[in-house]
């Protein structure tokens, strides 16, 4: 009879397809769950993100029992120190011949245990392929090998072609063009009505997380309630058809859109299920296309959607795993100012940026135009340390892991990577904002100006951003015009929004 093994399942590995799970045998293996002080306290995640994966994880453990499985779980109070700790509790019991785990998804967690846990169980540790991606790291890597540029969208094409999503059965894509971004910058006018996420009732589980979350961390960032999150495979389905049949024909139209009516316009508000395990993203992706398919939804917005899953999902996986661990490292625009502290607390005078702090500290959430153009864009122009914004990012959102985090935060947001994600930086003055919401109107700020006393912060810390990068920046062929513009303004002009830009530098924490 062969020896049984431990089948560790992480907090973000909810899914019955895992790899560990198709290789085990429930008469004879056992599964082993924990919620440990290590993975909750790595960064300070926000207190709804661990609400949401303790639940989702007592969930998940419930139902591989019904399936037959044993289960060994270690909720918040047994105190355990980290994952390994969980793995020696059962392993003491259990003449177990070999731990299996499906690949984590963070480098510090994988180096762990092919480093150290072997000898801290006294038990070879065997990592298996995380199935649930569309496109291996490997696969990743063979695509980027010899390329000077890896360009998203060369990808994206790449991966269309080969899962046939959108595709026509001659090879080309189904409306004769790979992207239909441009139809997709409009301004919210109210025009159409926002249907917003799918809310479930907290059930007497989530309830006691909450409790022990309270109880736990009493000081920490992030509403506890209302809470609302899908904690099931079965609700976070409900939540996708609920965004296929609602929002998903408007999510082209307004996907760049900000508004002060709502916080989540015609997004998925899916990313935590997916991550978390919760939802398969071929299968989300399969369904979208049928809603084009059936006329239920516009090109322009299933193949934005499908894009952003298909394409840059997967693409920021396999940067990430293509540059760690130097990646987290870089920091080629030599970014070292402290990330302020109105990022937590959301007292500032920036309208958009109250806006999306507010947003983020409720529902652990902000749509991809606030993290990148609004909290991100402000980042970069006052030149944020990486780790600090990293940090910020990885712990306030409840989709946050370092795989796909840190390339959107260090690459998109930072340029911190030398232009991997983007050849040329998102920065953007106050004009963006502006045109692609109403929280201007609302601001004390003045969008229109770049050099008075209470001018927009963006406009004069933009300019201050492209004088300070020039060397980087000025032969880039996209940039060309922005430095034109700024050498025909004149002298006196400059001087005083370079002064404007210097006085907020000084005095970041008043913004
Ligand atoms: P939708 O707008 O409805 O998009 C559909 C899906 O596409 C998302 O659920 C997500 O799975 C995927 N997606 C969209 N954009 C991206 C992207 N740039 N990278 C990867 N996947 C994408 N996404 C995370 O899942 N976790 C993170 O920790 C994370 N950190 C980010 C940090 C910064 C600085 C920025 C600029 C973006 C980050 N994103 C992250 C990407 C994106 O903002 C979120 O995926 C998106 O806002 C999630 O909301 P949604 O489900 O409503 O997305
Ligand atoms: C994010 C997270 C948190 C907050 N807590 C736990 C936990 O207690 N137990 C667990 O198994 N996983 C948790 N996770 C998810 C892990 O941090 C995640 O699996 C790794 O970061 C790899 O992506
Ligand atoms: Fe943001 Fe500037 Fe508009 Fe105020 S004026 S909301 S700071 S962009």
């Amino acid at each position: 009879m062969p020896r049984p093994r431990l089948i560790l399942i992480l907090g973000d590995q909810l899914s019955t397809d895992l790899a560990s799970l198709a290789e085990g045998d429930p008469t004879r293996d056992r599964v082993v769950m924990a919620e440990v002080r290590e993975e909750a306290g790595y960064v300070p995640h926000h207190r709804k993100k661990l609400v949401f994966l303790f639940s989702a994880m007592r969930h998940f453990a419930a139902r591989l029992r019904r399936q037959g499985w044993t289960v060994d779980y270690y909720p918040l109070d047994r105190g355990l120190e980290d994952l390994c700790e969980a793995v020696l509790a059962s392993a003491r019991d259990l003449d177990a011949g070999e731990l299996l785990v499906t690949e984590p998804g963070e480098y510090r967690l994988r180096e762990a245990m092919k480093r150290r846990w072997p000898q801290r169980l006294s038990l070879a540790v065997r990592l298996l392929e995380d199935r649930r991606f569309l496109c291996t790291a490997e696969a990743f890597r063979g695509w980027a090998a010899g390329r000077k540029q890896l360009r998203m969208e060369f990808f994206y094409r790449e991966m269309r072609r080969h899962t046939g999503l959108l595709m026509e059965p001659d090879g080309e894509p189904v409306g004769g063009r790979w992207n239909f971004d441009a139809d997709n910058r409009k301004r919210y006018d109210g025009g159409r009505p926002l249907p917003g996420p799918l809310r479930f009732e907290p059930d007497a589980t989530t309830r006691r997380v909450i409790e022990q979350v309270a109880e736990t961390w009493p000081d920490r960032f992030g509403d506890l309630e209302p809470f609302w999150f899908a904690v099931t495979e079965s609700q976070a389905r409900d939540a996708l058809e609920h965004f296929l049949d609602h929002a998903l024909p408007g999510f082209g139209d307004y996907q760049d859109a900000m508004t002060r009516e709502d916080d989540f316009l015609f997004h998925g508000v899916l990313s935590q299920y997916l991550n978390a395990g919760l939802l398969n993203p071929l299968a989300v992706c399969e369904a979208a296309e049928q809603r084009y398919y059936q006329g239920r939804a516009p090109l322009n917005a299933v193949e934005g959607f499908i894009r952003q899953i298909l394409g840059w999902r997967e693409y920021v996986r396999g940067i990430y795993w293509l540059l760690m661990p130097d990646y987290k490292e870089e920091n080629r625009l030599h970014s070292h100012a402290d990330l302020p502290w109105f990022y937590w607390s959301g007292e500032t005078g920036m309208r958009c940026v109250a806006e999306a702090v507010r947003s983020t500290r409720e529902h652990a959430y902000a749509h991809h135009i606030q993290r990148l153009m609004v909290t991100g864009n402000l980042a970069l122009l006052l030149g944020v340390e990486v780790k600090q914004i990293h940090e910020w990012y990885l712990a306030v959102y409840a989709d946050a892991y370092e795989w796909v985090e840190l390339p959107n935060t260090l690459g998109m947001v930072m340029h911190a990577d030398g232009g991997y994600l983007g050849s040329k930086p998102y920065a953007a003055s106050g004009k963006y904002i502006q045109r692609m919401s109403d929280y201007c109107g609302d601001c004390r700020y003045k969008v229109s100006s770049a050099e008075e006393d209470n001018s927009c912060p963006f406009n004069s810390l933009y300019w201050h951003f492209i004088q300070r990068h020039r060397g980087r920046f000025e032969k880039h062929p996209r940039m060309g015009m922005v430095y034109k513009a700024w050498e025909r303004m004149a002298p006196a002009k400059r001087r005083a929004i370079l002064q404007r830009a210097e006085a907020l530098l000084d005095d970041v924490e008043n913004l």
